[in-house]
């Protein structure tokens, strides 16, 4: 057991939530930042989900704020510190294209500057992201492929991405970025389209709904599960050197093959449920996203262990489970 203290950013969230849960396996002292919202408790919930919302610290705090990290690194002294705290979600960031630049990117330059002036041998995660890939399409991005952004959300975090880089650069900060593929959960906000499926997929099992309203379902993901992506969240951050890995399980799927798989699940017919609807196509799409994870294989000791059917079938029962009346 180690006795290291960890600053989350984005505790609340899905990935926040499970890398709590392994630091605090690990003995960790885990930090959550808190950002302030109207309601005290709403935000909790992954965290109750999982049983650990009662051991950590949560403090009062922004990544829009400086003043507030500064304060933070200053009283908590974190060992490493986790930047997961973004707007997350692509498709809004057509629609609040500052805020996500400002919290997604101006938010990881605030943490990074906090702590360079505070605590500088502090280890530094920054949340990127294979969205940053955009229209680059090559047999498999790696850590070698070029970035084209397609949406305010990639160009944030691209800012971002480049700034942990330059820090460890100009300053010898070790500080890594995950450039991580999509990977879900029980716990993926339900706006995102595997847990939009699983919980829309149970709805209609359960004689809730008829119908799923989707978007464009030719686009492909390189899909995995949080609960092994934030182990190498972790494991890069207890390296000799810091450098950047790209996270993902190299196999690709359409959100239609996706979407059929979560349907067998219930043992219901898709076509018969599953309409288009435009209101969720994107202004700009990435079309396809598949990984290739061999340097965080070869150097971390990182493999995926759950593929996409046993996922979507956990997510599919928790949502049957958490909707039965
Ligand atoms: P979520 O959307 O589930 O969580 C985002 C977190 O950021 C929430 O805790 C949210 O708090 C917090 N947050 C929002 N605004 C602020 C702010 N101004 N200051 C501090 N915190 C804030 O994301 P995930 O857990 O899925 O992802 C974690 C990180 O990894 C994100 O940065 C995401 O962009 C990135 N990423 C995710 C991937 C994925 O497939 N899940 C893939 C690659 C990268 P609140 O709950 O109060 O809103
Ligand atoms: P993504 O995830 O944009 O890849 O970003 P999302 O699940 O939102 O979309 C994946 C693909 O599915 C298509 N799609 C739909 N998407 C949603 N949300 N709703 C729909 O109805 C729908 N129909 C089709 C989308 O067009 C897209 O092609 C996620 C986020 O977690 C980011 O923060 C993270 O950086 C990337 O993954 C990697």
């Amino acid at each position: 057991m180690v006795s290291k203290t960890a600053l989350v950013t984005g505790i609340t969230g899905q990935d926040g939530a499970y890398l709590a849960q392994l630091l605090l396996d690990k003995g960790y002292r885990v930090t959550g930042l808190l950002p302030r919202r109207s309601t005290s408790d709403v935000n909790l919930a992954r965290l109750e989900w999982l049983g650990v919302a009662g051991d950590i610290e949560l403090i009062d705090g922004d990544l829009q704020d400086l003043s507030s990290l500064i304060r933070i690194m200053q009283t908590r002294q974190p060992d490493e510190v986790y930047n997961l705290g973004a707007q997350s979600f692509v498709k809004t960031s057509w629609d609040q294209p500052l805020l996500t630049g400002q919290v997604t990117g101006m938010g990881a330059a605030n943490m990074l500057e906090a702590i360079r002036l505070i605590k500088p041998d502090a280890r530094f995660y920054q949340a990127s992201t294979s969205e940053m890939y955009g229209l680059i399409q090559e047999p498999k991005q790696s850590e070698a492929t070029p970035f084209y952004p397609r949406s305010p959300y990639a160009a944030a975090k691209l800012y971002a991405h480049w700034m942990t880089i330059n820090y460890r650069e100009s300053f010898d900060l070790y500080a890594c970025s995950g450039i991580l593929f999509n990977h879900e959960s029980p716990l993926r906000g339900l706006e995102f389209v595997t847990r939009k499926v699983t919980d829309g997929v149970a709805r209609i099992k359960l004689g809730l709904e008829q119908e799923l309203r989707l978007g464009n379902i030719d686009a492909k993901r390189d899909w995995g599960h949080a609960r092994d992506y934030v182990k190498a969240m972790w494991l890069m951050l207890q390296q000799e050197q810091a450098d950047d890995f790209v996270i993902a399980t190299g196999r690709t799927t359409t959100v239609r093959d996706m979407c059929r798989i979560a349907f067998n699940a219930a043992g219901l017919d898709m076509d018969s449920h599953l309409v288009i609807d435009p209101a969720f196509f994107r202004p700009a799409e990435v079309d396809v996203l598949l990984g290739n994870p061999a340097k965080a294989k070869e150097k971390l000791g990182w493999e995926p262990e759950v593929t996409l059917e046993a996922m979507i079938e956990e997510m599919l029962q928790a949502d049957l489970k958490r909707l039965q009346p």
